[in-house]
């Protein structure tokens, strides 16, 4: 159970520190200056939460409710139609890894879409940029390169991902089954949670979990995990194909916090998730220097939010401007012309911080619409012409800013990133050609390294902004753990300057530092601006990358990955998406943290199916922590155990 009572979690809102981030606590005494309201304050003004609803026992799933059920016996224990605490807190956590898997997976659906129709010819703007991730997802998939050209074989591998959204027979989705050890595959099949269709997987969740269906909550929970998975198939095939359309990220140096805005430069935004609209922002804004200089600006600046932003960081360098929850206050420092938005994670309040300064917000997507925002409906079909009419905007948009003050908080860091699997085993491979992973297996066998450790996810003002992910960071790099992180956890990190080669003298212990070192060292020649401490792997649905990366170290170590040193950790976990990948994660065998409490509480039953009978039925298992020093320890206990039992003794 977690170290701090659920009790004691409850502050007084006067009291709650709010940030880490020396920008983000810049920006918000501006904006207590100014009267600006943002998400901390309303946090702050939602306290104390519903205890109902935070403990995941209040059931709102047909309307004789909200059934909100107290513990004991009586009617009152139950909900109208009898449903117990197990019933309602298994059904509405499942619902929400349902809402997961759909928001991955019709991202990546989009992308397949993309990918499909460049190669077909209909999408002038796109093209198959990495030929050689194609070759390797198709022959992967068992698709035969031979005799293809290249948009034949691009049509054939978009066509079997759209298989996996649609299968109506019951055969395992292919980007499950050829992507995972093969003793998950038989541990899927024998417990019935491998998903035949990602679409099929939601749709019978929903199902599952209708008022008068499924009462069971083992069976909801393992119909959880199968969406889980689901949703892994959908980033995966997310992850595949935007490598293919857009290139496998390599190495890059850039910067991260809003000291990347600049007073004298056009500065566009891009938030959000899906890099279609934002990778042809970034290509298209090279073109339009010349005209953002006439209207007397230096140039384009452009600068990410959330993993849109993570997407262009990795491919293109495009640095970071901030994370989930400071995203109000890039607004506030009345530089941002333009915020282009897509899919998930835009706070609908952007808009009304927008309002009080020039900036315009312009959603792009049929299904993310803001009240009062520019709508340009993005269309692949005209996708250069559309990026060009968003960059436009952002030039009138400067235009009009002149004479108006900007107070951007002069805070930034240096940032290495761009690690796909595929630049990670470039490194390794300067040290082993023929296999590459093994030094990565060997420094964990020799004890040099404590293991491996995914952090990912995003912010939770439950926690202070971003420190929960900055005290994990240190204490597993201290500990002697290789860090690789996603999302809004990297984008914490990268403004922490975790990402700079700086970090590693001040927080890798020994061992970590002896390994990056001889790394470092046989990489000279590639490496110009050397390792960071931490390993940016990319975007949410780039979790897939760290999965891939987890499912290598098995098969080199010759066992399944339940057995292998490698833990997750989402301190700052506040999505649907972060419960499906979760999920997925527990289900893929990993001691899985989570920083900020998931509405579970209010069952017992479904705590201990998360945090030890997983365990048993998967040997992955939720830990459940809300200190960040206590997560950490725990994390590292993990991985102590996962090594002894591995007959490693350091
Ligand atoms: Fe960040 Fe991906 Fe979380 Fe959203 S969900 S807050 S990690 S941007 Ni992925």
């Amino acid at each position: 159970t977690p170290s701090v009572p659920r009790k004691e979690r409850i502050k007084d809102p006067k009291d709650i520190m709010r940030s880490v981030d020396p920008a983000a606590l810049y920006m918000l005494e501006k904006a207590k200056d100014q009267n600006l309201i943002s998400s901390y304050d309303r946090f702050a003004a939602q306290q104390p939460q519903c205890a109902f609803g935070y403990e995941g026992i209040c059931c709102r799933i047909c309307f004789q409710g909200p059934c909100r059920i107290k513990p004991g016996d009586g009617p009152g224990s139950k909900g109208i139609c009898g449903a117990t605490a197990y019933t309602i807190v298994s059904r509405n956590i499942a619902r929400m890894m349902a809402g997961g898997a759909s928001a991955h997976s019709d991202h990546g659906r989009h992308i397949v879409h993309a990918l499909l129709h460049a190669a077909e010819g209909k999408l002038a703007d796109f093209k198959v940029t990495d030929v050689e991730k194609l070759n390797r997802v198709a022959e992967r998939i068992g698709i035969s390169a031979e005799g293809k050209t290249e948009n034949e074989l691009a049509v054939e591998v978009s066509k079997a991902a759209l298989e996996d959204f649609g299968r109506q027979t019951d055969e395992p989705c292919t980007w499950l089954t050829t992507t995972i050890t093969d003793g998950r595959n038989k541990k899927f099949a024998d417990c019935c949670i491998a998903p035949t269709a990602i679409d099929r997987s939601v749709v019978s969740l929903l199902h599952q979990t209708h008022i008068g269906t499924d009462a069971d909550p083992v069976n909801i929970i393992f119909g959880g995990l199968k969406c889980g998975l689901a949703d892994y198939v959908g980033m995966h095939i997310s992850t595949d194909l935007s490598d293919v359309l857009f290139g496998t990220p390599k190495p890059v140096v850039t910067e991260a916090n809003l000291g990347v805005l600049k007073e004298d430069k056009v500065n566009v935004i891009v938030h959000g998730h899906n890099p279609i609209l934002s990778q042809t922002v970034v290509n298209v804004a090279k073109e339009m220097e010349a005209e953002a200089k006439a209207a007397g600006a230096t140039g384009i600046q452009l600068s990410g939010i959330c993993c849109t932003g993570n997407e262009v960081l990795m491919r293109s360098g495009v640095p970071i401007a901030t994370n989930f929850s400071s995203q109000e206050l890039a607004i506030m420092t009345g530089a941002v012309d333009v915020m282009v938005v897509d899919v998930q994670c835009i706070m609908p309040s952007v808009q009304a911080v927008a309002e009080c300064f020039h900036t315009k917000i312009v959603t792009t997507m049929d299904i993310s619409k803001i009240p009062g925002a520019h709508h340009f409906a993005f269309d692949e079909e005209h996708a250069v012409e559309s990026a060009k009419a968003v960059i436009r905007l952002a030039i009138e948009g400067y235009k009009n800013r002149q004479g108006m003050a900007c107070d951007i908080p002069q805070i930034k860091n240096k940032v290495i990133a761009g690690f796909s699997v595929e630049a990670i085993v470039e490194l390794l491979a300067a040290i082993n050609p023929e296999t590459p992973i093994k030094v990565l297996t060997d420094a964990v066998e020799a004890g040099e390294l404590a293991g491996v450790a995914l952090l990912c996810g995003c912010n939770n003002l439950e926690s202070v902004h971003d420190n929960n992910h900055l005290t994990i960071a240190r204490e597993l790099t201290k500990n002697n753990v290789f860090v690789v992180t996603t999302g809004c956890s990297a984008q914490a990190l990268a403004k922490a300057g975790m990402m700079a080669p700086e970090a590693i003298e001040e927080y890798a212990g020994e061992g970590l530092k002896n390994f990056l070192k001889r790394l470092a060292d046989a990489n000279q020649d590639k490496l110009t601006d050397g390792l960071p401490l931490v390993f940016h792997m990319g975007s949410c649905v780039d979790n897939s990358r760290a999965h891939d990366l987890s499912t290598m170290m098995a098969k080199q170590l010759n066992v399944d990955t339940p057995k292998v040193p490698f833990v997750a950790s989402a301190p700052e976990a506040m999505s649907e998406k972060a419960v499906s990948i979760g999920a997925g994660a527990v289900a893929m065998g990993y001691p899985t943290h989570v920083g900020t409490m998931p509405p579970i509480e209010g069952s017992p039953l479904v705590f201990g199916i998360a945090t030890q009978i997983a365990s048993d039925v998967y040997g992955g298992y939720f830990i459940f922590e809300t200190d960040p020093m206590v997560a950490a320890a725990k994390l590292l206990a993990s991985l102590d155990n996962r090594t002894w039992k591995l007959g490693i003794h350091k």
